[in-house]
């Protein structure tokens, strides 16, 4: 059975906002307290979304999380109605309050881990839903995820979505930020490669500056639940001084698809150790591997850092070239720019680039590859997927009057106090489950 991959993004919330949660994300810091454009913000993504599905790529849409989340400010102890909790929060803990509004689930990279069914061994589709036990704002998503999810692969007998792994800093996980797969089509048995910050048992270097967010007791399990064989699996660490140097996630650095990994030279540790683990598992499938390595020479990790060039979409068109997306970040740094117009004279394994603006998702640190979830899914399997939240010229007409109607265009830190903010975005979601047919996984609608 044919299989391609699918990319469902998450759809920027209504409270999208700078609050600096994220130490280790660089821009997440430099850009606290500016003030956040969420109608701009929300439009930027769709417009990524609407491209990719009219060049033919099956992309699909992951809603919003409630926020701010009143149930996390409950379980802080905050009381009386939900308007009070939420004066309360942004009078004696507006920290608290920063947390519980934070639109952080519109980067579903972050939202699960997804093995397709030709890996596991049962022959579903896996998700495990991120426990992001690293920072609090991200913490609270997993829970309304796998709720979401549930009501997108509904299909038990083909998608088995797990809970998340104990939220515990031995077991951090983040998600496919940190985790790809090759292979030679995308319905053949493929190798998984899930790179980890840190090990909290087996010792090994550690990051000095910032925390390394994924554990590769995290991955381990992941790779369990799933049910990945061994010779399907492959775990490498990131560099910790790449991770100092503010590569919070694998996909800051690196990106595959198919037989194709394009990265960083300093990636990861033991480099080439790495890359032959993988050539070796591949060839074993008959699957010849590529690494596309970009030399510190040409591109160094502070450019990588700041242009996203590696936090971009690698897709395979139907006409089996590969195409890069990359935010405009990238055509700014003159290194970087350079580096990809040279890639039009070089044989490489990119016969594309493609630019997008995604300023306001990015000024948190969230690029083109973390706005996805990919989700490798046969006929059948797609046909089994809630069909409301497939990107077509009517879903986003929709979707772009509903953001008109209901986001505001400026959002300062100050404004996650306003009552009415709460009201504004229950609204927005109530309307936006009935439009994409999810029934009510909000908890105010139940
Ligand atoms: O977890 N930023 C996110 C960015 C996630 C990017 N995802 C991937 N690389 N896949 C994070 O650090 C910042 C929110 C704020 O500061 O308001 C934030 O959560």
């Amino acid at each position: 059975m044919s299989a391609t991959e699918a990319n469902f993004d998450g759809l920027v919330g209504p409270t999208h906002n700078y609050a600096g949660l994220s130490f280790g994300n660089v821009a997440s810091r430099s850009n606290e307290k500016s003030v956040a454009n969420p109608k701009a913000a929300a439009k930027q993504g769709l417009r990524k979304m609407k491209q990719l599905a009219d060049l033919g790529f099956h992309q699909g849409v992951l809603p919003p999380l409630e926020r701010p989340s009143i149930r996390l400010l409950r379980d802080v102890g905050f009381t009386g109605d939900d308007a009070t909790v939420v004066a309360r929060a942004a009078r004696e803990a507006p920290e608290l309050l920063a947390a519980a509004s934070s639109a952080s689930a519109m980067w579903t990279a972050n939202a699960a881990t997804v093995s397709p069914s030709a890996d596991t061994a049962d022959g579903r589709v896996h998700f495990t839903p991120a426990n992001l036990a690293a920072k609090l704002h991200r913490a609270i998503e997993h829970g309304e995820t796998r709720r979401t999810l549930a009501a997108i692969f509904a299909d038990e007998a083909r998608f088995r979505i797990h809970h998340a792994l104990p939220g515990t800093p031995a077991l951090g996980d983040e998600g496919a930020a940190n985790h790809t797969r090759f292979a030679r089509e995308y319905d053949a048995k493929g190798v998984e490669f899930f790179v980890y910050g840190r090990s909290e048992y087996g010792g090994g270097p550690q990051p000095q500056r910032y925390p390394a967010r994924q554990t590769l007791e995290a991955s381990r399990a992941v790779a369990r639940l799933h049910g990945l064989a061994d010779d399907a699996t492959v775990f490498a660490q990131q560099s910790p001084d790449v991770i100092d140097a503010g590569v919070f996630h694998n996909d800051v650095i690196a990106v595959g698809n198919r037989t194709t990994l394009f990265c960083h030279q300093r990636a990861f540790v033991d480099q080439h150790k790495v890359y032959d683990e993988l050539r070796a598992k591949l060839d074993a499938q008959g699957t010849t591997f590529t690494a596309l390595e970009v030399p510190e020479s040409e591109v160094s990790v502070e450019d990588a850092v700041s242009s996203y060039l590696f936090n971009s979409q690698l897709l395979s068109g139907a006409d089996g070239r590969q195409v890069l997306v990359v935010p405009q970040e990238c055509r700014e740094n003159a290194r970087v720019a350079a580096y990809l117009d040279a890639l039009a004279s070089r044989k490489t394994p990119i016969d594309e680039v493609l630019v997008f603006d995604l300023r306001e998702s990015m000024k948190n640190g969230g690029g083109p590859a973390c706005l996805r979830l990919r989700v490798v899914l046969n006929d059948a399997e797609r046909a089994a997927v809630n069909p409301r939240v497939w990107i077509n010229d009517a879903l986003f007409t929709k979707l772009d009057a509903w953001i008109d109607r209901h986001y505001r265009d400026r959002l300062a830190p100050a404004d996650l106090a306003d009552p009415k903010l709460l009201a504004e975005s229950r609204a927005a979601l109530d309307e936006l489950t009935t439009i994409l047919g999810l029934g009510s996984v909000y908890d105010f609608q139940r």
